[in-house]
């Protein structure tokens, strides 16, 4: 497609036959929306589930018990899969032939690129039966209507745009867009990564515009009234990856790290911990709390957080939220609007004619700036106002004179922003992304109609072999977010996954003569980490273990970074997909060495993917106590706490937070 924002609408899980979840764990990083899945799960007509994930998680089992299909492929084949299912719609004509020919360019090549991945062959790559990669593609191929979500299993591959691609291609070749039930959600993981993607912080342009578009440029000039040429558009973006490259080079001597924990949530932990203690760069960390990262800079500056501050956000599904201030921030905690106000006030950034470069000093005022920037474009905002959002429950865009009540579902004349003038950008080769000219894309004269991208599967840089025999993939658990700064505060939630673990199927724990418990160490080519093992029910070969535990909350123990090793990153790889920029987190290999028996079972939970295989075999998580819920069914008694204030480690001057912290807003 020529541009990401492909998400629909929530609405079509209560109208679809079937969802497809490929490579998300739905019920564990989207549980208010895995309650809609349920919810249909359990009532009338439930729709057939199918899971693309290696591990049996919540959504597998879902999957099997409703007569859907699990895949489980191993990491890092997921393109093999997409071309088997993409061959198999073909192979039995499930195509909708007259909405290919109108509103779709690339059907030949793509028939051609996955001719020879039978499911015989994927089967091989993929090693899971084919059978199932059938009985998957019929499901796909004779429902009516298909909601597909997408997100890390597949994002943070060697091969990430290419599958998420052959995703869109599936719902192309068969109609299924713009129609009550027939949709997909390319998900989002933070609350405000829709934000992200629109306001463009990976250097791309505000607004979906086109760094190779003289005109996209030139509407921000004039906007901001500035010269084109202090834009930077003359090259593709410097991604996050690129930018610590130059910092590990020296070219960039200031790193302003806002929001983000990059000493536990980057790859390849040894080497980050070497750039950001080099002396040549000065750090700046901007948080609500002391992190790893804090702990190497040489300014920090204490950020409010939401609920202490204004502004809006947007989710996936394109529904603008206003979230209000409810309280003050502790301490000399600022918003990182304000901090960057004054920045700029300070630096005295000035336009063209001189007048103050920035013209607004509240959320109010730099949402008003926002609207302009979006107007005219497909994520228009120009019809929304603060008032109109505290009416009621989010307004999805676009919202503008055609729509002043917002857009509840995109695509229903197939109508794409393909066109050369608008477009986000004019494209990538899915192997190499190497990106194509304005001449190259408007020779293909797409004229709104949607690209069928193709690409043939290839093996992932790193797999396991005689050095490292195990497939490494990393991810979530339900109790915890990433790094843990505000989860980790909560005492139900850590003692319902108090610390790091690693997951061996039955087979490789008997092989390598391991318990539950026992100890051990993974080591890959560039570092290593240890934890205790849950033998679980993943697949032979696959070793899984979260990425959310770092080293603050081991105070006083004389520990840093690197000493006890047990973040998942100290493993993974400085690589990238070379189209999304995304870190391959999810593909590498190790090697599994015995180094204490246990002292008891793991901390892995009970309740998630983690579970045992042996349910009988390690007693149940609980969140304690302070998890506890107490009701209160008389009317005008007081509510009491449910849970002990929070520890406040590292929060300056904070009273705390709750909690509430873990909410998602998906
Ligand atoms: N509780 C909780 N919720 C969260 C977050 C959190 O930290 N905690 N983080 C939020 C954010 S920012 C994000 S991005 C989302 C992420 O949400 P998800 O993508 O759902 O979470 P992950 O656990 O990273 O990965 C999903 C699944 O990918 C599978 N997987 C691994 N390798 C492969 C592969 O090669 N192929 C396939 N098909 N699957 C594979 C893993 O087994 C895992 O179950 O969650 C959001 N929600
Ligand atoms: N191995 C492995 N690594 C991964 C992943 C994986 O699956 N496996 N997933 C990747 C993904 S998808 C993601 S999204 C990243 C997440 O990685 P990070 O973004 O680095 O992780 P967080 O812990 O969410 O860090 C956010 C920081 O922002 C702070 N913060 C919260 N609110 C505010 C605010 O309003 N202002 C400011 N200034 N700071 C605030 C928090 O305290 C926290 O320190 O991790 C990535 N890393
Ligand atoms: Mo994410």
């Amino acid at each position: 497609m020529g541009s990401p924002c492909i998400s629909l609408g929530y609405s079509d899980i209560e109208a679809t036959d079937a969802v497809f979840l490929f490579g998300h764990n739905m019920a564990e990083t989207q549980t208010v929306l895995w309650m809609r899945v349920l919810d249909r799960i359990h009532g009338p007509n439930p729709p057939r589930i199918v899971a693309v994930d290696p591990r049996t998680t919540k959504v597998a089992e879902a999957a099997r018990a409703a007569g859907g299909v699990h895949l489980a492929p191993l990491p890092g084949t997921n393109q093999a899969l997409m071309n088997a299912l993409t061959r198999e719609v073909i192979h039995n004509g499930w195509l909708d032939e007259d909405y290919i020919a109108a509103h779709t360019l690339g059907f030949d090549e793509l028939k051609a690129t996955v001719e020879p991945c039978t499911p015989e062959h994927a089967a091989g790559i993929c090693r899971v039966p084919a059978e199932d990669i059938r009985r998957a593609a019929q499901i796909f191929g004779t429902c009516e209507r298909v909601l597909s979500t997408v997100l890390q299993g597949f994002f943070q591959s060697h091969q990430a745009t290419a599958p998420s691609c052959a995703v869109n291609n599936l719902h192309l070749l068969r109609g299924m867009l713009g129609r009550p039930g027939c949709g997909i959600l390319q998900m989002n993981g933070q609350p405000t990564a829709q934000n992200t993607r629109e306001c463009g912080s990976d250097g791309d342009l505000p607004g979906f515009r086109n760094w190779d578009n003289p005109d996209h440029v030139r509407q921000l000039a004039d906007l901001w009234n500035v010269d084109p040429m202090i834009i930077p558009h003359w090259a593709p973006p410097t991604h996050a990856m690129q930018i610590w490259r130059y910092c590990e080079q020296g070219s960039i001597g200031l790193l302003w790290i806002s929001g983000t924990n990059p000493a536990v949530s980057l790859p390849e932990l040894p080497r980050i911990r070497k750039i950001l203690e080099q002396d040549s760069l000065f750090t700046i960390v901007q948080d609500g709390f002391l992190t790893e990262t804090a702990r190497y800079a040489d300014v920090v500056l204490p950020a409010a957080l939401w609920g202490e501050k204004q502004g809006t956000f947007t989710n996936v599904n394109r529904t603008v939220h206003l979230s209000d201030k409810a309280v003050e921030p502790p301490g000399q905690a600022r918003s990182d609007l304000d901090i960057w106000l004054d920045y700029a006030r300070r630096m005295d950034f000035r336009d063209k004619d001189g007048a103050p470069l920035i013209k607004w000093s509240d959320p109010q005022g730099a949402f008003e700036a926002w609207k302009e920037c979006t107007r005219g474009r497909m994520v228009d905002y120009t019809g929304l106002t603060y008032d109109k959002l505290r009416g009621g429950s989010g307004v999805p865009w676009p919202v503008n004179e055609e729509a002043p009540e917002g857009t509840d579902r995109l695509y229903t004349d197939a109508d794409f922003p393909t066109h050369p003038d608008i477009c986000e950008t004019y494209g990538h080769d899915l192997l190499t992304g190497g990106v194509l000219s304005a001449q190259e894309y408007r020779a293909k004269n797409p004229g709104g109609r949607a690209f069928l991208k193709a690409a043939a599967y290839v093996p992932p840089p790193e797999s396991p072999g005689e050095d490292y025999p195990f497939a490494l993939t990393t991810g979530r658990t339900v109790y915890h977010f990433h790094t843990r700064t505000k989860t980790g505060r909560s005492r139900p939630l850590r003692r319902a996954a108090s610390g790091v673990w690693v997951e061996l199927s039955v087979g490789d724990a008997r092989r390598l003569g391991v318990r539950e418990g026992d100890l051990v160490r993974l080591e890959s080519p560039r570092g290593a980490m240890q934890a205790p093992v849950r033998v679980g029910r993943g697949r032979d070969g696959v070793v899984f273990t979260p990425f959310h535990y770092g080293y603050w909350d081991q105070p006083g123990t004389g520990a840093a970074p690197g000493d006890d090793p047990r973040a998942a990153n100290e493993l993974t790889i400085t690589e990238w997909e070379p189209v999304s920029k995304q870190p391959l987190y999810k593909t590498g290999a190790v090697r599994v060495t015995k180094i204490a028996e246990a002292t008891g079972p793991s901390p892995a939970p009970t309740t998630t993917a983690s579970a045992p295989a042996d349910p009988d075999s390690v007693p149940p998580t609980v969140g304690g106590p302070d998890a506890e819920v107490r009701e209160h069914p008389h009317a005008g008694e007081p509510p009491q706490p449910a849970r002990a204030p929070e520890e406040t480690a590292g929060r300056p001057g904070s009273g705390g937070t709750t909690a509430s912290a873990i909410g998602q807003e998906d």
